[in-house]
């Protein structure tokens, strides 16, 4: 596949309405067609996600905790006199809550930044943050590169770059490589990064993570057709479009599409689309790539980071790693 077809999820530009219009315009019009992951999280994509991470299947939220939890303290003591994390995408903030509380000999006080495109997750995150004892919050309102580079500016001492809940899972190959060189650009020798990164397993055990039982995950990708309805004014009917999960092995990736049941004509009018879908059409809307753990130390390599540390948790198929700038 060329990476030139792949969805950004992380590559955010800013999320106005506007860009969404023309993304959509974009990405339908592609074969095959698509629309980028990033766009899954407004309000309710952000609940519906918190739901999936809550649900027995979907276990990359709860096993990457439990390795928080348990080498958090870890984490910290390979990398003495860290004055400054900063993490790209916190979500509600438990992740990183988690592993500050596992850490009892951390620098104190210590610089928290958090970066995030949406003004109301960072808000979410700095209060959850916040609750722990001796951090200092700052939060940037931006893209992963601006609000990276925003964050080091204010650098003063030794920093960890966390990256976590497998959202590197979200690149293509090449953009995973491209992410870290940027990261890696901007930080110093002997500056870190924390990945989590979900690993391949039993092909039933991935797709039952996308496609659940209760059917979470189907109304997280369908509401993507809910929000071009409500902010683009199109009228789809949610109703035509089933939610498909398929674990594309060569790839190595859970991808997930949206159906046509049947052949249909979608008008999005503030996007200028009229799109006409046979039956059987689909709309590619998010990969999950899955890594074995060699891969993830070879990816990091690639990008001049030294891992240094890898905690695998192996019930649930899930790696933790550091790695840090030479
Ligand atoms: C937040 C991108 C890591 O790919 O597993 C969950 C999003 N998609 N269920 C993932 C998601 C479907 C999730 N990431």
């Amino acid at each position: 596949m060329d990476s030139r077809t792949e969805k950004p999820f992380v590559s955010l530009a800013h999320t106005s309405l506007e860009q969404f219009a023309a993304d959509v315009r974009y990405y339908l019009s592609l074969t095959p067609r698509q629309l980028p992951s990033r766009y899954f999280y407004d309000d309710l994509g952000s609940a519906l996600f918190e739901a999936i991470c809550r649900l027995p299947w979907y276990t990359i939220t709860r096993a990457e905790t439990r390795l928080l939890a348990a080498h958090g303290d870890d984490v910290f003591r390979r990398l003495p006199s860290l004055t400054h994390v900063v993490e790209l995408g916190p979500g509600n903030g438990e992740k990183l809550r988690t592993l500050l509380e596992a850490a009892s000999r951390r620098q104190k006080p210590m610089d928290v930044h958090l970066v995030d495109v949406s003004p109301s997750a960072l808000a979410i995150a700095a209060q959850t943050i916040g609750s722990v004892g001796d951090v200092r919050v700052i939060m940037h309102q931006a893209t992963y590169d601006a609000g990276l580079r925003e964050a080091l500016t204010q650098r003063t001492g030794r920093t960890l770059v966390a990256f976590l809940g497998s959202n590197i899972g979200n690149f293509d190959p090449p953009g995973a490589s491209a992410f870290l060189q940027n990261i890696r650009a901007s930080v110093k020798n002997g500056d870190a990064v924390l990945l989590g990164v979900d690993l391949v397993k039993s092909t039933e055990r991935l797709l039952v993570a996308y496609d659940d039982p209760l059917r979470i995950t189907a109304a997280f990708n369908r509401n993507l057709l809910l929000r071009m309805n409500r902010d683009l004014g199109a009228s789809i009917d949610l109703d035509e479009f089933l939610h498909r999960a398929v674990w594309n092995a060569e790839q190595r990736r859970v991808e997930m599409h949206l159906v046509a049941r049947s052949a249909q004509t979608i008008e999005i009018p503030r996007a200028h689309v009229e799109e006409h879908l046979q039956a059987g059409e689909t709309i590619w809307t998010e990969s999950s790539y899955k890594y074995v753990p060699a891969q993830i130390d070879d990816l990091l390599e690639s990008c001049r980071f030294n891992p240094t540390a890898q905690w695998i948790d192996r019930d649930d198929g899930f790696a933790l790693t550091i790695a840090e700038a030479f």
